[in-house]
């Protein structure tokens, strides 16, 4: 290797990154499936999905995806991940320390990482610093999302969205549930109770997450910690397992979906 660069000029910079930015947009105004939240249950279910040659896009507010993984419990870097949801990591090559029968511990930077990294070699387009403010709802059915980015949400810019069209779209937003609460809020007549998730009990928390992970409204989606938000549920502290299994199930669900051309 020579230690020397080439030459750059800064025309080249910025026509490169625009010329980029723009072809990758217009590929972006329409996608099979939208997911809302870069959270571990959206980022498995993008990987499952687009590894099915599915076009998914996952939006997340923040600039890293990952979600609630990066600090593990309490700023203490690990996960715990019951059985059989180990094998979800297995597919994304987390290394994994078996610490009781089929009870796995993970490195929780590590997690976050390899996830995005699976879910990007899958296929799937994750879009950081964009923020979902509301949905297209035609004929009694969510049609996509309506978007803006991080930066004019936080500086309180008056300025108007954008919108991806999509045949499903996922609220993994986590506690927030915010895509299924801003549907029921914004539309009465739906009569959407959302009453938000419960105190903490792990065992009950993690099963009730995989039943509640399902298709709440036409063409909205509901998993990983949204999922309990939106169905009253309790939450689970640090163990994961529910999470991805979840991710891993409204994939197989959305997969049937478009199989059957819904
Ligand atoms: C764009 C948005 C928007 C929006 C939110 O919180 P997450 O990690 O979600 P899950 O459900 O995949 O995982 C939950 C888990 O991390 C957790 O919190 C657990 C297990 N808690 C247990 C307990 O007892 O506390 O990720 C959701 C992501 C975040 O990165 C948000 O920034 C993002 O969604 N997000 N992105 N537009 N409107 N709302």
């Amino acid at each position: 290797m020579e230690y020397k660069l080439r030459k750059v000029e800064e025309r080249e910079i910025t026509s490169g990154i625009l010329k980029a930015s723009f072809k990758m947009w217009m590929d972006t105004v329409e996608a099979d499936v939208v997911i809302v939240g870069g959270g571990p249950s959206g980022l498995t279910a993008s990987k499952y999905l687009a590894e099915r040659g599915v076009k998914v896009v996952v939006l997340e507010r923040h600039l890293s995806f990952g979600g609630g993984i990066w600090g593990g419990g309490m700023g203490f870097p690990y996960i715990t991940v019951q059985a059989p949801a180990h094998e979800i990591l297995k597919d994304f090559n987390v290394r994994l320390e078996e610490v009781e029968e089929g009870l796995y511990l993970a490195n929780s930077v590590e997690v976050a990482a390899k996830l995005g990294c699976g879910a990007i070699d899958a296929g799937a387009r994750i879009l950081t610093g964009i923020v979902v403010e509301d949905v297209i709802l035609k004929e009694n059915r969510v049609c996509g999302v309506v978007i803006n980015t991080y930066a004019i949400e936080k500086a309180g810019l008056h300025i108007d969205p954008l919108t991806i069209d999509a045949k499903y779209v996922v609220d993994a937003t986590g506690h927030e549930a915010s895509v299924s609460n801003i549907l029921a809020r914004k539309n009465k007549e739906l009569k959407l109770e959302i009453p938000g998730e419960r105190s903490l009990w792990a065992e009950k928390g993690e099963n009730s997450l995989l039943r509640n992970t399902r298709e709440i409204f036409p063409g909205l989606y509901v998993c990983g910690m949204a999922a309990n938000a939106v169905h009253g549920g309790y939450r689970m502290g640090p163990v994961f397992g529910g999470m991805f299994l979840s991710g891993r199930k409204v994939a197989d669900l959305i997969l049937e979906d478009l199989k059957k051309g819904r």
